[in-house]
């Protein structure tokens, strides 16, 4: 057998790897450290699912809670869902889809992932340290006046991996514009560019204003001055918008890069062209845009004018309607599409059942008068948490797996990733879906106790976690397994289309042997022919 020369196997040492300027080296980079704060993250989630087994506090105490709750918001979002997608698949694959050598910036690149790892220390200290209780969202008058545990130290983690996700939209946008090879036209890019193009342009315009809104606490907290408290000039609301300017435009950037790899996935397991292109790629755009508009539906009991609340929920509708093509478009490439149920698509297929559960509870808190009622309790955890992991785990675990051959040049064991597919499926059901029903019926967030009759939709949630727990675990055995002992794939396992899969499998290190050059639209799948997938599925259930 040739060993090729690869990305991998340009220089061995740590070294080599810790300076290394090669964007795909840098998405593996991210991968670990992601990987890593997604396990501690987890962890906290396993304390406190074990803690709500009975009614009474018996485990934590209310402090211990406040605090690994708070921790796991705080890594889940910041130290793993806003980079995950991005930073592993969008740089490993934005160059190589657009036909580049690397991104436009290397060494602000570089720069990015040692943010990153900066900020991540920041809160890996707050963890040792004793941690910080003020919930992912740090609302004031809390953190800044009353709190006391390490509230400057988290906020200044978040701070410092903002500036990592600034610098990384930056170099996006700045490649997708300039480095496309000959032929690339715009409409001609594959929709996962798009998507992050989208979401690149919420992360420039939008983290900025996160990190004012931190500095301002922190000045309020350490130097007295009264920005958000109104003892001493401040306001008391300011602190809410400011945030929730970030964090809805946030949440998108959470989703729309998984909605890139769906839209990859979709067409290749059906064989088919995706349906409506360009609304896609619309979409993605019209999301970023929209999205900046509705921060004011997490408001709606804070005191805000009615009339900013009716607006606000009007607005809120809207941005469901491109969320919605996008669903409407997979399901038409769907239809009558030569279907392999591999296992990236089992992934798609779930993304698409539980992002539109998300969704549509989205559209049910966005009208204001149920949002009143609902406000603060585990419904609202359960709408986010079936888009955040039912939406973007998903589809991070879809695209890693679809281009693990390509990251790695192995192929992974086909029927255990199948199978893991529908643990994580029914583990994150049974963990989630009850929440809706105890938030229904009236059961707050954030305390680590509860009524007695609650207790039966706490205890198949905690089960439905620990499934969901084996479902995160188990890839990381086989594909590490894959790694020494998988099949070598060849440069396209999936016989699918895209630049990317036209470069050896791992690729050499300048992406490309010839430069590449683009003479037709993207998703030319046909559901006829020798090219179907069948082929691949008998060649990957070959034990
Ligand atoms: C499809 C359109 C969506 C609508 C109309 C919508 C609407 C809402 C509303 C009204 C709330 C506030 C509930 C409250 O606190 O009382 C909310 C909360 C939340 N939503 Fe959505 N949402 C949508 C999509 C998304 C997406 C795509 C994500 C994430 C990727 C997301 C993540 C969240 C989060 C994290 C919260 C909880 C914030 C908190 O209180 O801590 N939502 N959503
Ligand atoms: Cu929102």
């Amino acid at each position: 057998m040739t060993t090729n020369q690869s990305y991998l196997n340009q220089g061995t040492t740590l070294r080599s790897w810790l300076i290394t300027l090669d964007h795909k080296r840098i998405a593996i980079l991210y991968m670990l450290s992601l990987t890593f704060f997604f396990f501690v993250g987890g962890a906290a989630a396993v304390l406190f699912r074990l803690e709500l087994i009975t009614p009474q506090g018996d485990l934590l105490s209310a402090d211990t809670y406040n605090r690994l709750f708070s921790l796991h918001g705080i890594i889940m979002v910041w130290f793993f869902l806003i980079p995950a997608v991005p930073n592993v698949l969008g740089n490993f694959l934005v160059p190589l889809m657009i036909g580049a050598r690397d991104l436009a910036f290397p060494r602000l690149n570089l720069l990015s992932w040692y943010l990153f790892i900066a900020g991540g220390l920041f809160t890996l200290y707050v963890v040792i340290a004793g941690g910080v209780d003020t919930g992912w969202t740090f609302y004031t008058p809390y953190s800044s006046t009353y709190a006391n545990s390490h509230v400057i130290l988290a906020a200044t983690g978040v701070f410092i991996t903002g500036f990592s996700s600034i610098l990384t939209g930056l170099n996006f946008i700045v490649t997708i514009h300039t480095m496309r090879c000959p032929g690339m036209k715009w409409f001609r890019l594959p929709l996962f560019i798009w998507s992050t193009y989208a979401t690149s342009l919420i992360m420039v315009l939008a983290t900025p204003v996160l990190a004012v809104t931190l500095a301002l606490m922190a000045v309020e907290r350490l130097l007295g001055v009264g920005v958000f408290d109104p003892g001493i000039g401040g306001d008391p609301l300011l602190f809410q918008h400011l945030f929730w300017f970030y964090s809805h435009p946030a949440v998108y950037i959470m989703i729309l890069p998984g909605m890139g790899v769906i839209s990859e996935i979709i067409p290749c397991f059906a064989r088919k062209r995706i349906f409506g292109y360009e609304f896609i790629a619309m979409a993605s755009l019209a999301i970023a845009i929209l999205g900046f508009l509705v921060w004011g539906h997490h408001m709606f009991v804070s005191g805000q004018s009615l009339y900013a609340g009716l607006f606000f929920s009007l607005l809120s509708m809207l941005v469901a309607v491109p969320s919605a093509v996008k669903v409407f478009n997979w399901t038409a490439t769907l239809y009558k599409g030569r279907i392999s149920l591999s296992t990236p698509m089992l992934y798609a297929l779930g993304f698409i059942g539980l992002f539109t559960i998300g969704g549509l509870t989205g559209i049910c808190l966005a009208t204001l008068a149920f949002d009143v009622h609902v406000h603060d309790t585990y419904f609202i955890i359960a709408h986010f948490h079936y888009i955040m992991v039912g939406g973007m785990v998903m589809a991070y675990l879809g695209g890693l797996h679809f281009w693990w051959p390509k990251m790695t040049g192995r192929l992974y064991s086909e029927w255990l990733g199948r199978i893991n597919a529908l643990i994580v499926f029914a583990g994150f059901n049974m963990t989630f879906f009850p929440q809706f029903i105890l938030g229904y019926l009236g059961n707050p967030r954030r305390y680590h106790t509860y009524p007695g009759e609650f207790q039966v939709f706490h205890v198949m949630s905690t089960l439905g976690a620990s499934i969901l727990g084996i479902g995160y675990l188990l890839p990381l055995l086989y594909l590490l397994w894959s790694l020494k002992y998988g099949q070598r794939s060849d440069s396209n396992p999936w016989q699918a289309t895209g630049l990317e899969w036209t470069t050896t499998s791992p690729p050499p290190e300048h992406n490309f042997k010839d430069p590449p050059r683009v003479t037709e639209p993207a998703y030319q799948y046909s559901t006829t022919g020798a090219e179907s997938l069948e082929n691949t599925d008998r060649k990957l259930s070959q034990p």
